[in-house]
């Protein structure tokens, strides 16, 4: 019983990240040069775009993931990278978190934070899809904080991290329990954090910190977003 109610929980909240990214691809026009995200709700996003593009919309796009790249060419969405395009028109990505107001983010759980925000930092506009199950108040609230790591020396970096009062947890691959490696070859560690107070000042503590190569805050950075609610689409800015 409980588990019908979970796949029914989850058929919901895909119906809701759907509807949120099928509203963003619409801002794609064409001849656009547009960062694609990572993660289940970016994967709707470019199911929507690969749509488009089977109708006559001429766009490429640069990939947050290996998997992202992967999917992009099954669906047959043509790839380009920063040396041919030093800017992009767009991004479209997912998030952990979106706090209200702010639309500052968490970003991470997928494992590319880093080049997630290289694509978002390279773009005109960014712009996060997220069902309402992502709103918060406060980042930290629920997910923990993803900071990127160099695994050379990832011990006294955690010691950092645990001594700013983050209690990290290195990442690790479920089943085999090697530490994840993310594309750029970096190791995660989860912060929790709870409910942050200032996320400007602890990106800027973070990113100070030897070792530590980005933390999964992204902050000013998204111009609106695109929340699938039960009432429908809400765009924030
Ligand atoms: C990416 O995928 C991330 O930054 C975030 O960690 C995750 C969100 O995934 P989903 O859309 O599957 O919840 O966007």
């Amino acid at each position: 019983m409980s588990s019908l109610l979970n796949a029914d929980a989850k058929a919901e909240q895909d119906r809701l990240k759907r509807a949120a990214a099928e509203a963003a691809v619409t801002l794609v026009e064409d001849g656009m040069v547009v960062g694609l995200g990572t993660g289940s709700t970016a994967a709707f996003a470019l199911e929507a775009l690969a749509a488009r593009i089977a109708k006559g919309l001429r766009v490429s796009g640069v990939p947050t993931s290996e998997a992202t790249a992967a999917l992009a060419r099954r669906l047959g969405v043509p790839l380009t990278d920063f040396a041919a395009h030093r800017r992009l028109d767009l991004a479209i990505d997912g998030a952990d978190e979106v706090e209200r107001g702010t639309l500052n983010l968490i970003k991470g759980l997928g494992g590319a934070l880093l080049y997630e925000k290289i694509v978002a930092a390279a773009s005109r506009r960014f712009v996060v899809i997220a069902d309402a199950t992502k709103l918060v108040d406060r980042l930290g609230e629920r997910a923990p904080l993803p900071v990127e790591i160099v695994p050379f020396g990832l011990e006294p970096t955690l010691d950092r991290l645990a001594d700013a009062g983050l209690a990290p947890l290195l990442r690790r691959i479920a089943g085999s329990g090697e530490p994840f490696r993310t594309d750029g070859g970096h190791a995660i560690a989860d912060c929790r954090t709870g409910p942050i107070a200032n996320p400007a000042a602890l990106d800027r503590q973070l990113r100070a910190m030897v070792g530590v190569v980005d933390s999964g805050l992204f902050i000013g950075m998204a111009a609106e977003a695109f929340v699938g609610t039960a009432q429908g689409v809400q765009c924030l800015t």
